[in-house]
Parts: C-alpha cells; structure tokens; sequence
C-alpha cells in the first residue's frame, strides 16, 4: 500500500435530495480519521473540502429538468474539480482517500484515476448498483448513476466528464454487498456480465472467498484497484447515518476483514469513503465506523 495518503474532502450533496452528506467529511475527521491512519505509520495530508462555487443553501431548490437528473450542472461542475484534484494527487505519487459526500463523486474520482490506469478496477462496496441512467433511475437521483456512468453508459457530458470517453470497462469491475438493484441495473448486469456479489452470496460463501474471489478476478487484469466503499453497504445498525439504508447488510467485523484482505493484497490504488450523513446519524457512529474501516484497510490489525 502506498503510505502517502492525501485526503480529500468531497463535500457535496447534490447527487441526491438529503442536505447533511455534504458534512460527512467533517464528521470523519471529527472521528479522527487523520490521527487513526498516522498512528499506523502513514503520512497523511488533508488537503481540505472542495471549494468553489458549490456552496450548499439552506432550502434551496433542487434544479428539476424534465430528463430525470436532479442537480446535473452543480453534479458537473463538483466533479470536474474533483477530477482534477485527483489526478494531481496520484501524478504526485499519493493515495487519494475521498471523504464523501454523496456517491455521485465517483463520477469525479474515477475520470482523476483515468489518467494515470488504463485498466482500472472497481470494487464498489454498497448495497447498491449505482448502475443506473435518467432512463432505468426511479429518483433521478445521480448517486444511483455514477459506476454506469463511469463504465460509458448514460448521460454523453458526464461520461466525457473531464476526459473524453468511458473511465471503466464493465469486466473490470466487482460489486459486493448488493441487495437492492433497480430493474435497469439487473438488467445492465447481466447484459455486460458484471461480477456481482449480493448479500445472498456474502452469506453463502462467507466475505473471507468472496474477497478472495474478487482478487483473482481483478488482479490479473488489473493495472490498479480502486475501492469506491458506501456506508449503506454495511448494516445500518453499524451505520445509520446515511442517506439510504438497506436492512440485511455487511457487519463490522465482515469489513475489516474484507479491508485487512484488501490491504495485504497490496493492490489498492485509491478509496473513495462515502454517503456519510452527520444530521441522520446517532452521535457520529457512522463516521467512527468509516476511520475504523480505513484504518483497516491502512494496516491495522486486531493482534
Ligand atoms: N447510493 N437505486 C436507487 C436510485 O435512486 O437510483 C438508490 C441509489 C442509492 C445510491 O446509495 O449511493
Ligand atoms: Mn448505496
Ligand atoms: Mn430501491
Ligand atoms: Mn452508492
């Protein structure tokens, strides 16, 4: 694992309508999450939230088109910075550790990554797809879209989003957690043969084979691994303080095991950690929970 971590806060709530995710990176550092990894050796940087004109309002109107994307050029805009912010990271050889803020910032933390792996892997730790476009989505929410539109399907400006083009091939990606996919994104699964772990196969196999499994399957073909880690993938009795919950979820325990795997693999390149929501959240747990798995997936053992 490379021991120079950059965090970057991604502060924004606008690919979904729950104002308080656009203080998750606020609440993960009042969690500790900068003493956690330094106490592990690492060298951590914060380099603060995105700043700009991305300023949330108080009751401000969500922008409503008539193509079922919600808040698509504020969307745009934070992840273009974001983007930007990434790519630097990794051309000065750190890790960049995206502190979330809603899902719809790896459309931005992705497109970064693009420049410097042509065959990134995607491991999206979630009880969602997020495989959906303004055709196939229920909520016209964009948190529900950005591996799809990462993986070139959906709306043409997001997908050439920074830089022309898909960001990441379908085959490169695994989704372990699922249990509530949309129709459209079954369908998209299946149509492009998408690895997918859903709770049903965690129970059966046990998270120790299906880790496994994930890392044969993308070490070969694999240029780097990139883990895009959504709290609602885990239970929300561990994690409650988040936009959308789904019962029958990934303990604690099963996470830090699957991280302490994915930390000994030593192929992790980059980790976005989100949908943390301080204002939905019983005394911060949520954001303990997000340092405990980081520090996890940074080395830390239980011996
Ligand atoms: N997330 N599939 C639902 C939708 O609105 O598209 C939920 C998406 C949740 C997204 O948790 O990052
Ligand atoms: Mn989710
Ligand atoms: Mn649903
Ligand atoms: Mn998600």
């Amino acid at each position: 694992m490379n021991q120079n971590v950059h965090i970057i806060g991604a502060a924004t709530a606008f690919g979904q309508p729950r104002l308080g995710v656009d203080l998750g990176p606020d609440a993960i550092r009042y969690a500790g999450i900068v003493q956690r990894l330094k106490e592990l050796g690492i060298s951590v940087v914060d380099k603060g939230n995105i700043r700009g004109d991305f300023d949330i309002e108080a009751g401000q109107e969500i922008e409503v088109r008539d193509d079922n994307l919600l808040n698509y050029d504020a969307v745009k805009r934070f992840n273009t910075a974001l983007a930007g912010l990434v790519d630097d990271t990794v051309g000065n050889g750190a890790f960049p550790l995206i502190l979330g803020g809603d899902h719809s910032l790896a459309i931005g933390s992705l497109a970064g990554m693009k420049n410097h792996y042509d065959n990134l892997g995607v491991i999206w730790y979630d009880a969602h797809g997020d495989l959906n476009d303004s055709r196939t989505s229920p909520t016209g929410n964009i948190h529900g879209m950005p591996l799809g539109i990462s993986c070139g399907f959906g709306d043409q400006a997001l997908i050439d989003l920074y830089e022309e083009g898909q960001k990441v091939k379908p085959e490169n990606v695994v989704l372990i957690g699922m249990r509530d996919l949309d129709e459209g994104e079954k369908a998209y699964i299946k149509e492009n043969g998408i690895l997918t772990f859903t709770m049903m196969d965690i129970r059966v196999k046990g998270i120790r084979t299906v880790m496994q499994e994930t890392m044969t399957y993308l070490s070969d073909r694999c240029d780097g691994i990139h883990l895009s880690l959504d709290v609602d993938g885990l239970d929300p009795s561990e994690t409650p303080g988040t936009g959308t919950p789904v019962v029958g979820g990934l303990s604690l325990s099963e996470t830090q095991l699957a991280m302490q795997m994915l930390n000994e693999s030593d192929r992790i390149t980059s980790m976005d950690l989100v949908e943390v929501n301080p204002l939905l959240d019983d005394k911060n747990m949520t954001a303990e929970k997000a340092v405990e798995i980081a520090a996890y997936l940074f080395g830390k053992k239980q011996l």
